[in-house]
């Protein structure tokens, strides 16, 4: 017996079909990322971007057992209002989930990989996991590098949370040979701000080049995603001391409270919400959307290469 597991929507099925551009979205971020209800008006939000950006917009989640590529309203409704009780679904949980039949939000880690099932090359979130600050003693990785190591998928992202150490994130990916690509930038962002002092290993100017050396990179068969760094929009940067405060205080809050795991990035980013008074919320908002935006271009430009 082999388990069908994957269910695309009909649409995200003929627009692939069809080679029309589509962009995965995940949703952890719904679960876990924000609460209720902006975490479901950004994700509406997130879908209604790329439409207006050319392309079509596959949010992806398990639902009572079904790995699904392109929710419904009610589905990405249900992942909101139900938040936390979500399990937080990266690539070591997806066929535990599956075989109970249960729900699970997606990590990046596990959004690529449905995506990838799919053959959905591009993907829009907020910020990839990596290695936490304290790492050397934790070993707290995220799965995400991984994953970047070894699916074939773009994801457009403002750097990495700034939560982590994104010093030793970059030297993790260079080692496993991820391109980091900076979106009109030579920097890396950091997530709420669009400067880190840490250099990108390429700088490209338009959707266009992005989408050509994306299928420059796949026709050579090195496997592996790209992570597109896309810098917060400048309405919407935050201050890098005050935010800096903010996660620091975070930290010390989730080491007092010994948060670990899986639970620590959920954590952390709602902690600096708090301390922010909602700044880092609006900040968090804006990044995704500007995302979502550049990653419906991007598929666009990809699928008028064929
Ligand atoms: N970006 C956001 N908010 C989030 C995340 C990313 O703006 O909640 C999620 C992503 O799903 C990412 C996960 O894969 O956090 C990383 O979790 P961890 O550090 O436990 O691997
Ligand atoms: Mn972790």
């Amino acid at each position: 017996m082999k388990y069908s597991f994957l269910e695309i929507a009909p649409d995200v099925a003929e627009a692939l079909q069809n080679k029309r551009p589509v962009v995965a979205l995940e949703s952890t971020i719904i679960a876990h990322g924000m609460s209720y209800p902006d975490n479901v008006e950004n994700a509406l939000r997130c879908e209604a971007i790329v439409r207006e950006n050319g392309a079509l917009p596959a949010t992806i989640a398990i639902i009572d057992g079904r790995f699904k590529v392109g929710l419904s309203t009610d589905e990405i409704e249900r992942l909101g209002r139900e938040g936390q009780k979500i399990s937080k679904t990266s690539r070591r949980d997806i066929a535990f989930i599956l075989a109970r039949k249960a729900c699970g939000a997606t990590t990046v880690a596990s959004t690529m990989i449905a995506a990838r099932l799919a053959g959905i090359p591009i993907f829009a979130t907020g910020g990839i996991g990596g290695v936490h600050r304290g790492a050397a003693e934790t070993m707290d990785i995220s799965a995400d590098l991984q994953e970047l190591a070894r699916t074939n998928v773009a994801v457009v992202c403002a750097g990495a949370k700034a939560v982590l150490n994104l010093e030793l994130t970059l030297e993790y990916l260079e080692t496993y040979g991820v391109p980091v690509v900076g979106f009109q930038t030579e920097e890396f962002p950091a997530f709420y701000t669009r400067r880190s002092g840490l250099p990108v290993d390429y700088r490209i100017d338009t959707p266009e080049e992005l989408a050509f050396a994306l299928r420059v990179k796949w026709d050579t068969g090195v496997q592996g995603g790209v992570v597109i760094a896309n810098p917060i929009p400048k309405s919407h940067a935050m201050n890098r001391e005050s935010v800096e405060q903010a996660i620091e205080q975070a930290i010390h809050d989730a080491d007092a409270q010994e948060i670990r795991g899986k639970a620590l990035t959920p954590f952390l980013l709602a902690r600096v919400e708090q301390l922010t008074s909602g700044v880092s919320l609006l900040a968090n908002k804006a990044l995704v959307q500007n995302n979502a935006a550049l990653a419906a271009k991007v598929a666009a430009a990809y699928s008028a290469l064929d």
